[in-house]
């Protein structure tokens, strides 16, 4: 009991990490599967020299800090947040590398636990390099910008300080309802202290992934607003595929004949080909699912946060008198919309409920309605896949061919741009976690290093990366990290010089797509979209992909797309498949709006009109109280 062993405190972080295990369902793993990281003075005598003494714990390399956050965070998710990697980075710059996507893990609830270096504790020797100088305390680094981001934060001044700090950052990362980042900072002359360690702190540890039940009277109350409701429509969030609940939530559809919409992190609930299946909610949703939220008088939010896209910025649900029930294991979310709360797991709650509501289903003409809506979807959708745009594709028409002629076993990933509005419709999901759009914080470069993150998590399915020329500029370095460690990816670079989705956005506020557009300057300014003859820049992006030894095949049109597809296929090494589209030709939005505030005065015409048509649809937008 009173065993101990001297290691220094970096040596006991890793010797602590390797022993964690999660359970859920009877399934046992490891937590942790590494640790990615870059070396600095700030932690390669610590962590560094430790990672080197264990080598079980397995090190890799990135070639940016904010990439191998996202790669932790995409395994994460890809793992149902039931496994994920570790960070370490040196101080100063290599540490605030990771603060964006260590926003993006905790906006979007995924476990990543962070490493940063941090400056000296024992002081005498400051400023070190890299060290942010207060005259105000010596108690604040660049590290503290972490707290605001992180679900855990910790400064470990005292080796022995891990001893309680450990367990509390599993606790966190763990927890379904409270995971996130969580930030253990690590001073570089305390990562290299000796301790005499409890050996117990080091003993095998399996975490329970509980499945907490709802109160049982707010159960029974749930189904007596359902019995009540006569179109009922379920929204479908991120918590249902986490949860595993996706099989409990078909039959639970099939059983009421509750309709189902999807969010972002929903995608891929329920196949696209389920009868009761209406897709895309929100801004980006589809015809089907938009139709049936604005009439809906009882919303079921299983697994949701609820975000403006899913929304439509509280113009989704019009039925005078909607209510809400959410079924959410994180009460914070429960309490969306003054919602009736079902606090608890996904796939519990779901049973109970659909238990009480045994013999009970909507009518039979609600239940033929959505069926007629899913069909109509599924026209339009193929509708927009057969468009062959010339003298550039159009993206849906790309989206098409990944969609049809890729693996029907892949993963698909995508973040940010044009792409994950038009994924969000378009995309058939034929398995749940086939669909894996970052889109709690859209942020540009995560599509390459978050593609590394699900083939690490799912070596055996094929992955591809849909990415824009404006992600890709961002953050694509990580297709070293995949080459480097065999992880093959398919990578879709869509090329249509700039910006289209800000491009468009742009002009939907009345400013021309200022600002968007990849071309040199004319009359001393960067030309909008209403300038029609521009030059290009002189940027090869095929060229930039081959030269960190990518495999690429460039694509004049179509059909040479399609062969590319299928070479890629076959091809047992990373590819990048590399095509012009057009700026202009979009899908279009299916009775949605999306809030983004216009200049309220302006000499521009076209500021104006577009001013004009917010302040309208911002009579739409609604309390729920
Ligand atoms: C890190 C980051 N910076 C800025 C934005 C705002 N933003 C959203 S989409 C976008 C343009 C994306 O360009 P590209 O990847 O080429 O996609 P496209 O819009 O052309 O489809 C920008 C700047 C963002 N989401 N993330
Ligand atoms: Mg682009």
């Amino acid at each position: 009991m009173n065993q101990t062993q001297r290691l220094t405190m970096a040596q006991a972080i890793i010797r602590f990490l390797q022993n964690q295990s999660v359970e859920r369902d009877n399934r046992q793993q490891k937590f942790f599967a590494g640790c990615f990281g870059i070396f600095g003075h700030g932690n390669v005598a610590g962590i560094g020299q430790a990672l080197h003494q264990y080598p079980d714990f397995r090190y890799y390399q990135t070639r940016n800090e904010q990439a191998m956050v996202h790669t932790a965070a995409a395994f994460a998710k890809q793992k149902n947040r039931l496994q994920t990697l570790v960070c370490t980075t040196s101080i100063g710059p290599g540490a605030t590398n990771m603060l964006t996507a260590a926003a993006g893990a905790t906006i979007n609830r995924l476990p990543v636990l962070l490493l940063p270096g941090d400056i000296f504790a024992r002081r005498n020797v400051a400023p070190v390099l890299q060290q942010l100088e207060a005259a105000y305390s010596q108690d604040v680094s660049v590290n503290d910008c972490f707290k605001p981001i992180s679900r855990y934060w910790d400064r470990i001044n005292r080796p022995e300080q891990i001893i309680t700090a450990l367990p509390e950052a599993m606790r966190v990362l763990v927890s379904p309802a409270d995971t996130g980042a969580v930030t253990l900072s690590l001073p570089q002359d305390v990562q290299a202290e000796a301790f005499d360690y409890p050996v117990a702190l080091f003993h095998p540890r399996v975490w329970q992934i509980a499945r907490p039940r709802p109160d049982r009277t707010r159960l029974e109350q749930a189904a007596s607003w359902l019995r009540e409701s006569q179109r009922p429509l379920i929204v479908a969030g991120g918590g249902v595929i986490y949860s595993e609940a996706t099989e409990t939530l078909r039959q639970f559809v099939e059983q009421t004949g509750i309709p189902a919409g999807e969010t972002m992190a929903g995608k891929g609930s329920l196949r696209y080909d389920h009868p009761l299946c209406m897709g895309a909610i929100g801004v980006t949703g589809t015809l089907a699912a938009n139709r049936l939220a604005k009439e809906a008088d009882l919303i079921i939010g299983i697994g949701t946060r609820y975000s403006d896209f899913t929304t439509a910025s509280k113009t989704a649900f019009q039925h005078p008198d909607v209510r809400f029930i959410n079924l959410n294991v994180a009460e914070f979310d429960a309490y969306k919309h003054s919602a009736l709360p079902l606090v608890g797991d996904a796939k519990v709650t779901l049973t109970e409920l659909g238990e009480l509501l045994a013999g009970w289903q909507v009518s039979d003409d609600y239940r033929r309605r959505a069926m007629t809506l899913h069909d109509e979807w599924d026209g339009e959708v193929q509708r927009i896949y057969n468009i062959r745009h010339a003298p550039l594709v159009s993206q849906g028409e790309l989206i098409g061919a990944v969609n049809d002629l890729g693996d029907p076993e892949a993963v698909m990933v995508c973040a940010a741009g044009s792409l994950p509005g038009d994924l969000h419709k378009l995309w058939r999901s034929r398995h749940p976690k086939q669909y894996h759009l970052e889109y709690g914080y859209s942020c540009m470069g995560y599509e390459i290093a978050g593609g590394l993150g699900i083939k690490m998590a799912e070596p055996h399915r094929e992955v591809y990366v849909l990415v824009g020329d404006g992600s890709y500029l961002m953050l694509a370095t990580d297709l070293i990290t995949a080459i480097q460690e065999g992880y093959k990816l398919t990578v879709v670079l869509m090329d249509n010089d700039g910006y289209k989705s800000i491009g468009a956005l742009s002009r939907a506020v009345g400013s021309e797509g200022f600002g968007t557009r990849y071309a040199f300057p004319q009359q001393n300014g960067l030309p909008g979209d209403a300038v029609k003859t521009v030059q290009r820049l002189p940027v090869d992006l095929a060229a930039n992909a081959r030269s960190l030894g990518a495999d690429v095949i460039e694509c004049a049109g179509y059909a040479e797309f399609v062969a590319a597809l299928a070479t890629a296929r076959r091809n047992e090494h990373t590819t990048v498949i590399y095509i012009k589209n057009d700026r202009y030709v979009g899908v279009p939005g299916y009775e949605s709006w999306w809030d983004v505030p216009v200049a309220e005065v302006s000499e521009i015409e076209t500021v104006q009109a577009a001013r004009e048509e917010w302040e309208e649809m911002r009579t739409q937008e609604r309390y729920f109280l």
